[in-house]
């Protein structure tokens, strides 16, 4: 299996975490590439129309994106897990992980604002009204903080890659102030094995 790559894409890393969690990380090949929003990379364009990483290569040619749909492959490739099967942890896990990824995609564009726009073009309203959206994420996340204890799949495992992207890319925002309870949860998460072996960076 291979994997169009990047070092710091927090999508990427939720389909490593996911590898390892499941114990696949080893069968799962990282190719170089260079996604971006405006100079999109070629090779990635080939073989995802979006030209966004992660792009996945299965070993019966299947190509596969995004990392919700890697992920799930993996988890069932493997036996399953981190997908709840049913009923409302089902409902819950998904859940989390469109509101993870919802806070990734808004962190991206914000990014993007200032790295990929010229600066004569660039627009602070959008900007913020993106951190906007990542803190009500993360107040949401915040407040179910009790229910995230304990639990590996796919809801906590989005929203652990969304956190260390913050402190990756917008450290000035000081995610845990005022969140105590998601910050430790996210300290024990980050020590899993899965998580150390995927630091972004
Ligand atoms: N919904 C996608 C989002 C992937 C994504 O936005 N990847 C970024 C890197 S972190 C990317 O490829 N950006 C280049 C672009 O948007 O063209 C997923 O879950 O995989």
């Amino acid at each position: 299996m291979k994997l169009y790559y990047s070092p710091t894409s927090p999508f990427v890393r939720k389909v490593l975490v996911v590898a390892h969690e499941v114990g696949l990380a080893d069968r799962v090949e990282n190719l170089s590439s260079a996604a971006h929003p405006v100079n999109r990379d070629p090779k990635i364009v080939g073989h995802n129309p979006l030209g966004q990483v992660p792009t996945f290569f299965a070993d019966d040619g299947a190509v596969l994106y995004d990392s919700r749909v890697i992920c799930e492959y993996l988890d069932t490739l493997a036996g399953g897990g981190l997908f709840p099967a049913a009923g409302a942890a089902r409902w819950q896990s998904l859940t989390e992980q469109a509101l993870g990824d919802g806070l990734l995609a808004s962190a991206l564009l914000a990014r993007y604002e200032t790295v990929a726009r010229p600066e004569e073009k660039s627009w602070s309203g959008w900007r913020d009204a993106q951190i906007d959206k990542v803190r009500s994420a993360l107040d949401a996340f915040s407040a179910k903080a009790e229910s995230l204890a304990g639990r590996v799949d796919i809801g906590t495992i989005t929203i652990a890659c969304g956190l260390s992207y913050l402190d990756l890319r917008f450290a000035d925002l000081g995610w845990r102030s005022g969140r105590q309870e998601l910050s430790g949860w996210y300290e024990t998460f980050a020590e899993r094995p899965s998580m150390r072996a995927t630091v972004l960076g």
